[in-house]
């Protein structure tokens, strides 16, 4: 596809963007009054993390964010997700305000601005305060009333110069790994506590929508989901109930109440014992946008160890994998941005696509990161399939900016534009990076002529 015809596709406003996470990269986890984080204290168990890693630095951007600006500027991105760590502003999870946390993020939101670069604010990726996570977390419905404090805290402090807000990211992945299948903190395994979760991250997303529309003019708002296919591993129809239970919960079980009003019918028995009066109501909010992300398909097992009875198996044989051992199939992201458009109607603003790679500096400096640019060459074809064939998609944002603290896999996995050499912090833009840029270039619309008095037809002037 040209570079015309790809223009002609996308709506003038499209927005290119990259996105990142504060436990993920900011570190300085003991500075200026932050407190600690569920994910603090989980990464010190032993045998949690890969080569015993944790954010304890991560990518030092709390104090890099200005260099970190200048590449997204290098890269000619207009927009920058990140998240705000809630221990960092408020370090108990409510009540006290720190300060110097939000003044931070006061210097990444200025530093943003002054480089034409959209802030796109997400208020939870996953960093708890421990705090919280004592009182019992997303199982306590008092956290409702926290994310809805810290949600107008926020909205008040940035709604001046932040109008794009995300609630959640991934809540499908937090708390099915957290409460079901193991991997992220609490790490328990046990149906009463997830259902709880659900429900309360559902409650917790609507009354921080209401919060953040009553604080921030013009404010424009939405959630981020990660929408897998999930298929029968193997083909094998003994694993069609598997797959069918957790596509309820990992693809429906928050964007269904948040923008239909109601739990899937596999889920919606089990979850009436920890409904309230009125409780969808205040989870289904009007909002602007569906934030997803997507990486792959899921291959759904039929497991006895755990409350879902659900496993991940691998793809066919003949599918290609990342470095994660995800399947690569980029029409998974076609069939998922359509069903996505189909289902809830709303913009699109893909938030997150990308792929880890096993890359190295090679002799010259440089890294070559090809099977990451293949797989954006692939995804973004594909993106531009499900907009040909009528999905109202508004952006895209590559995950991610920097290679960074990879959850379980640590430092292990690398998904960044740029290369992270942590024990420098030295940063170098991969091959994808030089890649990315041009795509944005190639899409952007050309400059309008100059503005200015008339030029005379080309015959007039030859006799000039
Ligand atoms: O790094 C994560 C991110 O935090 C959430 N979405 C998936 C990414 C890659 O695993």
């Amino acid at each position: 596809m040209n570079a015309g015809s790809l223009r002609a596709k996308l709506p003038p406003d499209f927005v290119w963007g990259v996105s990142t996470s504060s436990y993920q990269i900011e570190g300085a986890v003991k500075e200026d009054g932050r407190g600690p984080s569920i994910w603090d204290i989980y990464s010190r168990q032993p045998g949690r993390i890969a080569n015993g890693d944790s954010g304890d630095v991560a990518c030092d951007h709390y104090h890099r964010y200005r260099e970190d600006i200048g590449l997204m500027r290098d890269l000619g991105v207009r927009a920058y997700r990140f998240s705000v760590a809630w221990p960092r502003v408020m370090p108990n999870g409510r009540g006290d305000v720190n300060e110097a946390g939000l003044a931070f993020y006061d210097r990444l939101i200025d530093a943003l601005i002054a480089a034409e670069i959209e802030p796109w604010l997400c208020l939870y990726h996953w960093d708890l305060p421990q705090a919280l996570g004592d009182l019992g977390g997303w199982t306590n419905r008092d956290c409702v009333q926290w994310f809805a404090d810290y949600a107008a805290l926020i909205g008040r402090r940035y709604g001046d110069r932040v109008k794009r807000y995300a609630t959640f990211n991934e809540p499908s992945v937090f708390t099915l790994f957290g409460f079901c299948l193991g991997g992220q903190p609490p790490a328990v395994s046990d149906h009463a506590m997830l259902l709880r979760a659900i429900h309360h991250v559902n409650l917790a997303h609507g009354a921080a929508v209401d919060r953040l529309r009553a604080s921030v003019t013009d404010v424009s708002l939405g959630a981020i989901h990660n929408r897998q296919p999930c298929r029968p591993a193997a083909g094998d129809p003994a694993n069609l109930p598997a797959a069918e239970e957790l596509d309820a919960y990992w693809n429906r079980a928050f964007p269904d109440p948040q923008l239909r009003g109601f739990y899937p019918p596999l889920l919606a028995g089990a979850m009436a014992p920890y409904q309230q009066a009125d409780d969808l109501a205040r989870i289904c909010r009007p909002v602007d946008w569906f934030g997803l992300n997507h990486y792959s398909p899921l291959y759904v097992t039929a497991d006895a160890g755990n409350p879902l009875g659900v496993g991940l198996g691998s793809a066919p044989v003949n599918v290609p994998r990342s470095n994660m051992g995800w399947p690569v199939e980029p029409d998974a992201f076609r069939e998922t941005l359509i069903g996505v458009h189909q289902r809830y109607g709303l913009p699109i603003y893909v938030l997150e696509n990308g792929t880890a790679s096993p890359d190295e500096i090679d002799a010259s400096g440089e890294v070559a990161d090809a099977p990451r640019i293949d797989y954006l060459r692939a995804y973004n074809a594909a993106m531009f399939a499900a907009i040909d064939a009528g999905a109202d998609v508004r952006g895209y944002f590559v995950w991610s900016l920097l290679d960074n603290f990879e959850w379980g896999s640590g430092y292990s996995q690398r998904f960044g534009l740029v290369y992270v050499d942590y024990p420098t912090q030295r940063r170098t833009p991969k091959a994808s990076f030089h890649w990315y840029a041009r795509l944005i270039r190639s899409c952007r619309a050309p400059p309008a002529p100059p503005a200015g008095p008339r030029q005379a037809p080309a015959a007039a002037r030859r006799h000039d």
